[in-house]
């Protein structure tokens, strides 16, 4: 399953906020000629990770069938992230919308090249994590071999507050 990750936590330009933002973003992915999306996940809002005074965030993700390879399709949702508004600056500041590769079919590749697969921190984060069961309650880490069930239940008590809109 090749999976991407959906996260909004400020209001992109033309759009009420950052849920209709992850919506769309979607369906302009799916609208990409090379890339069809499959399956898509419940919507969250989750409290920002690390923890801070930014807004909550709004986090999904979907399920998408395409034959680019991780690079190119990195590539892609740079720019679908770039036409909603999104300047890169610092790390984890808050934006009008992130596309994140979490997994490409289970490819596992760590370098100087992006995209680094899986997601580094996709095995921490709650707010990929019960999207991806969503998706697929028998996807497993590529790197560690775990289920996501077992992934979810190890998350700490501090991981942050989550739940389904
Ligand atoms: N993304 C980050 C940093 N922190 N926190 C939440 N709750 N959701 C995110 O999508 C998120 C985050 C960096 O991409
Ligand atoms: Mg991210
Ligand atoms: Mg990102």
């Amino acid at each position: 399953m090749i999976v991407v990750a959906v996260g909004a936590n400020l209001p992109a330009t033309g759009f009420d906020d950052p849920l209709a933002t992850c919506e769309a973003a979607v369906a302009r992915l799916d609208q990409d000629q090379d890339i069809r999306v499959t399956k898509r996940s419940r919507w969250y809002e989750s409290e920002p990770v690390p923890k801070s005074n930014q807004p909550w965030y709004v986090n999904g993700a979907v399920a998408v069938e395409t034959d680019l390879i991780p690079e190119v399709l990195l590539a892609r949702l740079h720019v679908i992230e770039e036409s909603f508004g999104r300047v890169r600056r610092i790390r984890n500041e808050a934006r009008p919308l992130d596309l994140d590769l979490i997994d490409y079919d289970g490819q596992v590749r760590i370098g100087a090249v992006a995209p680094t697969l899986p997601h580094p921190r996709a095995a921490e984060r709650a707010f990929v994590l019960l999207p991806i069961r969503d998706l697929d309650p028998a996807w497993n880490h590529p790197v560690s071999g775990r289920d996501v069930a077992s992934l979810i239940a190890a998350l700490p008590e501090d991981e942050g507050a989550i739940r389904a809109i």
